[in-house]
């Protein structure tokens, strides 16, 4: 199916940091076209489908009445660990806001019905002021083929510069083939679209967050200490077991490594 709204510019995943930086600050998104693909990106489908079936609809119009969504994937399941720390992504979070770890991480499956989701920036949850600068990237990852009808997420180019409303006719879907990757910037004013098919719109919603903010996932609490040991240590820092500075975020005067390595022992 061709791209009815290209509005957000597309590379593919030869694309250098400066090429991807250049478009986050310019349009406050950018999209990695197929950043996984083949056998990887198989077996990655076809985890994520098994996992969704546990997940839950939403309890508000915000979450989604007829969506099911995932908070806790790396507390259920291994499938994620590569797509966090994909080189380009995670490169390109670091470069925009510098030391992070993941906020929120959510599977979400827009079921057929599901209406437009409200529009949001999702820095919003920290209150701070646009001129802040960058302390958050969202990537939304697409499993499912994401096309206006099934529920593309709808960007707002331009809307991470100003502090102003939004329309809706300022969001425009973004389609892209499964495998591919939107990147926005937290401060970016988009929405999952209304899914008017009949089959459901498989996603991935990976936030990275500056480490001196709360992430809104709880990590440290989903995954079970001894999950974390077992993991790169570039996903525990993702997952909270992170010190930029010495004295923010110890655990009983110790980096969180070394004090995990001491309840491990
Ligand atoms: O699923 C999408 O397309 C985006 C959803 C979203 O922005 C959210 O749930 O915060």
């Amino acid at each position: 199916m061709g791209r009815v709204t290209d509005q957000l510019p597309h590379v593919d995943a030869t694309a250098t940091i400066d090429t991807l930086r250049g478009h986050l600050q310019a349009a406050g998104g950018v999209v990695v076209d197929e950043a996984v693909s083949g056998a990887e990106f198989d077996a990655l489908r076809q985890q994520l489908k098994a996992l969704v079936e546990t997940g839950r609809v939403g309890a508000t119009t915000f979450g989604g009445l007829a969506t099911r969504r995932v908070f806790d994937p790396f507390a259920r399941s291994r499938c994620l660990d590569q797509v966090a720390l994909h080189p380009l992504v995670l490169d390109l979070a670091r470069d925009r806001i510098g030391a992070c770890q993941l906020g929120m991480t959510v599977v979400s499956d827009v079921l057929p019905g599901q209406s437009a989701q409200q529009r949001h920036r999702d820095a919003g949850v920290y209150p701070l002021p646009l001129g802040a600068g960058p302390v958050m990237m969202t990537a939304v990852w697409a499993i499912d083929e994401f096309t206006a009808a099934n529920g593309a997420t709808r960007v707002a180019p331009g809307s991470h510069l100003h502090a102003g409303r939004v329309g809706d006719d300022a969001c425009l879907p973004v389609e892209m083939a499964p495998g591919s990757v939107l990147l926005i910037d937290g401060r970016t004013v988009h929405a999952a679209g209304a899914n008017q098919t009949s089959g459901p719109r498989l996603g991935v919603i990976l936030e990275y967050v500056a480490s001196w903010l709360r992430p809104s996932e709880n990590h440290t609490l989903s995954v079970p200490p001894a999950t974390v040991f077992r993991l790169p240590v570039e996903l525990q820092e993702l997952l909270g077991y992170n010190q930029r500075v010495s004295y923010h975020g110890f655990v009983a005067g110790q980096h969180p490594r070394d004090w995990l390595a001491a309840q491990m022992a």
